[in-house]
């Protein structure tokens, strides 16, 4: 069976394209779906592709992640830079984590500098768009094949 990554999109992700294109780029979450089941496909991976604006809901996803998944790669938006919980349950878990964020949050305001999720990752990309996403994904198949 082929190895899967789970791909964790936090709060109003699903607003993208549709907002502040001068940040987040002109993509929306649908086009970032199906460029990582492009890349995922080339990589003989599979990727389960979920967004939710609930924190709990976040926790629910990744305490329950190594049953299916072999590594996670996770924007958790807002939430990386106040979310103990989703921190606590990423320290639950045994698979590789890579943080993917759409803009460089080290450029923007001082309260985006630092991510909770950071603190328990293998990896952050951050700046790149939507090909942040393409780049986890080729960072987690070589922790994981
Ligand atoms: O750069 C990223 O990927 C972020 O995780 C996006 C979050 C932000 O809170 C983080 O600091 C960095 C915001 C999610 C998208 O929010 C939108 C709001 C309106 C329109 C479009 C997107």
């Amino acid at each position: 069976m082929k190895k899967s990554i789970l791909i964790l999109n936090g709060p109003n992700l699903n607003m993208l394209g549709s907002r502040e294109p001068e940040v987040y780029g002109e993509e929306t979450l649908a086009d970032i779906h199906r460029l990582c089941d492009k890349v995922a496909s080339k990589l003989d991976l599979t990727v389960d592709f979920r967004n939710s604006n609930s924190e709990g809901t976040l926790v629910d996803w990744i305490q329950v992640s190594e049953d299916k998944h072999s590594a996670i790669l996770l924007n958790a938006g807002a939430y990386s830079h106040t979310s103990i919980a989703i921190l606590d349950a990423l320290r639950t878990i045994n698979i590789p984590v890579i943080e993917v964020h759409l803009s460089n949050i080290f450029q923007r305001e001082d309260y985006r500098h630092n991510s909770y999720v950071s603190k328990a990752a293998d990896g952050v990309i951050c700046g790149f768009g939507g090909q942040g996403y393409e780049l986890a994904i080729n960072a987690a198949a070589k922790l994981i094949i």
